[in-house]
Formats: C-alpha cells, structure tokens, sequence
C-alpha cells in the first residue's frame, strides 16, 4: 500500500494519529509549526507522553513511514488535527483551523480526501471547503466532476492515556460536506479502524462530537453540585453517588477540583455560542463545573485558619489521574491563587513531572517528592486521583487535615478532618 497521508497538528491526537497510521502501513507525513516537536519527532522520539507512543514513533520513523516537517507535501488524504479553543468571551477561535487549512491548499489535487479531525463549531468543515475553493478555483466539490475534492469532518474520540488503543477499536462518526465526501472518508476510516464506522453529514458530525462531550460536563456537573450539596448537609459525596448508582439506570460520574483538559470544559461553549437562548442546562453546567476550583480554595482557606503559618501539601497538578498533560487543569489553577495568599508553605508533588510550569515557577512554590510535601504537612489538598496517590500510607496523613477532592483517602488513617467534597 502506497497510500500518502499528510497529517497537519502533532500534538496529543495528531502524533499518535500519524504514527498509528504509519504502523498500519500509510506514508505518513506530519506536520507542526513546533519545530523542536518536528525535529525530536525525525529523530524517533516523542515531545508528549502518552503510553507506548514513544515505541510505535521509533519504529515507524526507523522504518520511513513516518517523517515530521513544518511545511506540508503532497499527500492523498490530509488530516487536520489542530486546537480549536475559545476566545476570552467564550467564543470559539478558529484561528488554527484556518492556518492548517491555509498551509495545504497550494498541495492539494484533484481526488484528494481532506478530512478536519479538531472538534470545531457548527459550520466549520463547510468554511474549511470554502476556504479551499476560494483559492483554488481550479478544484470543484461538485460530485462526478474530474477535479473533484472531499472533505469531511471525522471528530477524534481518544481518551488521553489510551490514545493508541481508542483510535483502533472506537467507533467513528464520519460527515461530508456531501454524499461522495462522506463515502470515500469512510472508506478510509474503514481501512484501520476496527470499530463501525457511521456516516452523516459534516454539521451533524460537528454537533455528534460536541454532544458526547457535553454529556460529560453536564453529568460531571451533577456530581460537583451534588458534592458541594453534601458538604453543606455533612453527607460523603462519594458514598451517596456509589448507593445511587447502583440504581440499574443511574449513573452519575465522579465531583473532582474542577473540570480540566482542552475539551469538556470547551466544547459545550460552541454548542452554548451556536444557540445560546436554548443551551440553559449546558450553559448552567459549565458555570458549576467552572465555580468548582474557587469552592475548594474557600475549603483550604478555612483549614488555614486553624494555623499561623500553615504548610500545605497539594497532591496532583494535572489535569486528570496518570497523565503528565497539565493544559487548562483545574489543580493548577487552585495551587496559583494558594500561593497568592500569604503566611503559608505550599509543597507541590506531581509524580509525572520534572519541573514546575513556567506561570507556577514565578511563586512561592516547591516541587517536592510526595513523602516530603507530606512530612510537614499541616494541610493535605488531593487534587489528582493518581494511581501512585493511592499507595500513600495512610500514617503519613494521621494529625493532618486532608482535603480530599477526588475521594481517595481511606478513611481507617486518622487525620485530624477529612473534607471530602
Ligand atoms: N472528570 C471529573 N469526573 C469524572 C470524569 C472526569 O471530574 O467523573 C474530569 C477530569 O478530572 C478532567 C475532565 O473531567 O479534569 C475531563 O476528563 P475526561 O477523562 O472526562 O475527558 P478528556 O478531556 O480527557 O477526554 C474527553 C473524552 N470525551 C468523552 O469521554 C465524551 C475523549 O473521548 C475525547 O476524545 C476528548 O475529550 C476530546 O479530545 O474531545
């Protein structure tokens, strides 16, 4: 098979996207403005950490299937997996989009499939097409014609941590700004994934991806409202939501800090900006998802006032358990405007890291190693459900008080209080 895929965006979709496909047999070409990212990527090495990615994108660069550049090549098939985030006003930015797609219009050629995996708005693999058309008069989206392109939105799925995996055995939406585009996506689609493989049309696909994520933050939301209710009432969240859901039809996820990541807490925000007189519930939601990590600050500051001059250990920085991916995470976002209240010692422990990230490293924070955040701990603040969290012997927490915002501290230790919220 000599079948040329150019993949524009590599970072945590598009590298293992690419390297997937160069593994199943596609020339692959990548393509980053980050040129350290490109220049690790040509030496087999990985610039993320997601598990076993570092192994396939050895193999495959060793092997000539996959090569990184800053600029496209011609190819059969275009990916774009690029950021779609939001403006300050919530607003989505589409500047990404519109620069990928800029940078393999001078590429593209007749019977080519150009397929937008970023979540995006409503419309934009429609502007994406029209953007092409605007500058290459000489392509034609019309069916049958000899210069004919496809294009299609097929959103990412993946679950960050089972990236590899994910991609192979999920199923897949495809939507085409048209019948043929949509057929021929599939196709492709069909080749290496093992899951089914739908077909709609583009708005429908946008609004598919956009739905099954705002499934998650309103129902997170749940959990978070229900959180705060019980610490009001002194009932355990955790208890309450686990008896609840062994209702047959229920099942309410898990409270937490917050909601982190690059895609919850963004994509209702398009569904709330594409019709904002009706998404009430999912504009409601994300405000109590958004609130979250301010709720927890209050619940240190009160512990805080039971010391003069308190150490805190805050356990867990990123955005979600076993991953080193600190993007827009709600931990991050508790322990800076910590660190901005004075007469405190704020030790840091984040098992998946080196170092602080840049906006942490300006205050008066340490990173430390977890039994040492511990030791002369007053205040324990769990904000990451960690694999490695729940090994912490339960006498390192004994006379402490231990805030613990994703439930995981067993409850035979005997800290001073546990706030469990
Ligand atoms: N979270 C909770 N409670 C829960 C589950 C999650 O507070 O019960 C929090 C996490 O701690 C994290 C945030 O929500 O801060 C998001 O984590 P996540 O694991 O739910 O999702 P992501 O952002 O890693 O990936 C999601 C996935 N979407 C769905 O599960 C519907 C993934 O399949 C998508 O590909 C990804 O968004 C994306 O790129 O859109």
């Amino acid at each position: 098979m000599n079948v040329k895929v150019c993949i524009v965006g590599l970072g945590y979709i598009g590298l293992p996207t690419a390297a997937v496909l160069a593994e199943k047999g596609f020339l692959v070409h990548g393509v980053d403005v980050n040129e350290e990212a490109v220049h690790s990527i040509n030496n087999g090495e990985v610039h993320i950490y997601e598990p076993d990615l570092d192994k396939v994108v050895k193999k495959v660069v060793t092997a000539g299937k996959l090569t990184a550049d800053i600029v496209p090549m011609k190819a059969d098939i275009f990916i774009l997996a690029v950021p779609t985030p939001f403006k300050e006003n919530h607003k989505p930015d589409l500047a990404y989009v519109e620069s990928a797609t800029k940078s393999i219009i001078p590429y593209i050629e007749p019977g080519n499939i150009i397929i937008l995996e970023s979540t995006s708005p409503i419309g934009t693999t429609e502007k994406m097409a029209e953007w092409i058309l605007h500058e290459r008069t000489d392509l034609s989206m019309d069916e049958n014609k000899s210069n004919q392109i496809f294009v299609s939105h097929c959103p990412e799925r993946v679950l960050p941590g089972q990236i590899l995996k994910e991609l192979i055995e999920n199923d897949r939406t495809v939507g085409g700004i048209n019948k043929t585009s949509t057929q021929k996506t599939a196709e492709f689609y069909e080749s290496f994934v093992e899951g089914k493989v739908l077909q709609t049309n583009a708005k429908t696909a946008e609004l598919t991806k956009l739905t099954e994520n705002t499934y998650r933050d309103v129902n997170i939301a749940l959990a978070n409202e229900l959180s705060m209710i019980c610490d009001d009432l002194e009932i355990d969240a955790w208890e309450l939501i686990k008896l609840a859901n062994h209702h047959p039809r229920v099942n309410i996820l898990q409270p937490g800090p917050g909601v982190g990541g690059h895609c919850i807490a963004v994509d209702p925000w398009f569904i709330v900006d594409a019709a904002p007189k009706r998404a009430n519930l999912i504009h409601t939601a994300r405000n109590v998802n958004d609130a979250k990590p301010q709720f927890v600050l209050q619940k240190v500051k009160e512990a805080m006032r039971m010391f003069v001059n308190p150490s805190i250990a805050c356990l867990g920085l990123s955005f979600k358990a076993n991953i080193d991916d600190l993007r827009e995470s709600p931990a991050v976002e508790i322990v800076s405007k910590l660190a901005s209240l004075s007469n405190h010692s704020i030790y840091v422990s984040e098992p998946h890291i080196t170092q602080l990230p840049l906006n942490l490293q300006k205050l008066n924070i340490q990173l430390a190693g977890t039994e040492d955040a511990l030791k002369y701990a007053d205040i324990v603040l769990l904000l990451v459900e960690h694999d490695y969290f729940k090994l912490i012997d339960p006498i390192s927490l004994e006379n402490k008080i231990v805030i613990d915002t994703k439930g995981i501290v067993q409850m035979d230790s005997k800290p001073k209080a546990i706030k469990s919220i």
